[in-house]
């Protein structure tokens, strides 16, 4: 038998916790053949909640989960951790500004990168999901200088799936014939869902469409806007979509690609397309052998320039804002 696969997830009794450890326990994170252990990281108060839903775990009888740990201890919850799920975060309230809101979350995520930093196993791959998600993997990264920076993530796979989604839609394709979609920027209302890049069954997605009002009044606003619809919808925010990009990001991580396609992933800027370095930006990415690239040398044309660079300037705004706060 394999050895188990540490995966630490934290903020693991709330909503996307609860949607997410029973497939990482079955399987879907790391695929059928690997064993996994969970440990779960949840603040002291919520830590009945946590038993709760191991419980549930355990009355699943996983043949896959070797065994499940809870604490209020990031040492203790990142301990040998060889992937890492940032879920829990501190959400916006009413009356609190950006500079509250990173500042609430710098004591999150400062913490827990310097706990990564100093438990984690050396081949740890973290995903942040807490938002603001790619400031929050900013500054956890910038808390472990010992952790290569390549191995922080955010978060895009769900503004991903809702343009495929969306983009099926539109054109009548299935989702599984749709290649190439990117997301860029931050997972926020300016982040930019790239159509033009994409394949829709072998065809140019942009021609295809052939649609740039739809593209620039319907389809961007959608899917930057889809968390607050759901919101409005569902009375709560996106859980189950969002753990299963979460599920997504990371299998994809260390499964690879596709031949031929590729995902969006908030990685540390290498200075690809005028990101500049070290932002957390979304960028399209090939992955294989564990590892990801950032797709390069793709021509960026006139209509995706300024959302790129409005996503990537606001992300540059959140890191003077939380260099400013001293949290990276
Ligand atoms: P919930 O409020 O249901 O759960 C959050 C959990 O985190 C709570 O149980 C809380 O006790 C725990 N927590 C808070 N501080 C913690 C700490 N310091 N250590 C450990 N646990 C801690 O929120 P949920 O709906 O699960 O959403 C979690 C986060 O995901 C939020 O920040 C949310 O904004 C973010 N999202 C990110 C998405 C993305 O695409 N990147 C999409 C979905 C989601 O909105």
């Amino acid at each position: 038998p394999r050895t188990p696969v540490n995966v630490t997830v934290t903020g693991a009794a709330g909503q996307i916790g609860y949607a997410l450890l029973f497939r990482i326990a079955s399987g879907h994170l790391l695929g059928p053949d690997t064993p996994v252990r969970l440990r779960l990281l949840e603040i002291t108060p919520a830590l009945g909640a946590a038993e709760g839903t191991a419980m549930e775990l355990d009355d699943c009888a996983f043949p896959l989960l070797a065994g499940i740990d809870i604490s209020d201890s990031p040492d203790v919850a990142f301990d040998g951790a060889n992937v890492a799920l940032l879920v829990g975060a501190r959400p916006r309230t009413k009356g609190m500004e950006r500079g509250d809101l990173l500042e609430a979350n710098g004591g999150i995520f400062k913490p827990q990168g310097k706990a990564i930093n100093d438990h984690a196993a050396d081949d740890v791959k973290v995903l942040v999901v807490g938002n603001p998600a790619n400031t929050n993997a900013l500054i956890a990264r910038s808390a472990a200088p010992d952790v290569p920076a390549e191995r922080f993530t955010a978060m895009t796979r769900l503004d991903h799936n809702r343009a495929l989604s969306q983009l099926s839609k539109k054109t009548g394709v299935p989702v599984a014939e749709i290649r190439r979609l990117t997301i860029w920027g931050n997972h926020s209302a300016t982040q930019y869902p790239d159509i033009f890049h994409a394949e829709v069954a072998g065809k140019n997605a942009a021609e295809a469409v052939a649609d740039e009002t739809w593209l620039a009044e319907d389809f961007i606003p959608t899917v930057a806007k889809r968390g607050a619809a759901i919101i409005e919808a569902r009375g709560a925010s996106s859980a189950a979509s969002a753990a299963n990009a979460a599920i997504d990001h990371v299998h994809t991580w260390v499964n690879g690609t596709p031949e031929g396609d590729w995902t969006s992933m908030a990685v540390p800027s290498d200075g690809s397309y005028g990101v500049p370095e070290g932002l957390i930006s979304s960028f399209p990415v090939t992955t294989a052998g564990g590892e990801y690239r950032i797709v390069q040398d793709l021509a960026v044309n006139a209509f995706s320039r300024p959302r790129i660079d409005a996503s990537v300037a606001e992300l540059a705004d959140e890191r003077e804002a939380v260099r400013a706060l001293g949290l990276i």
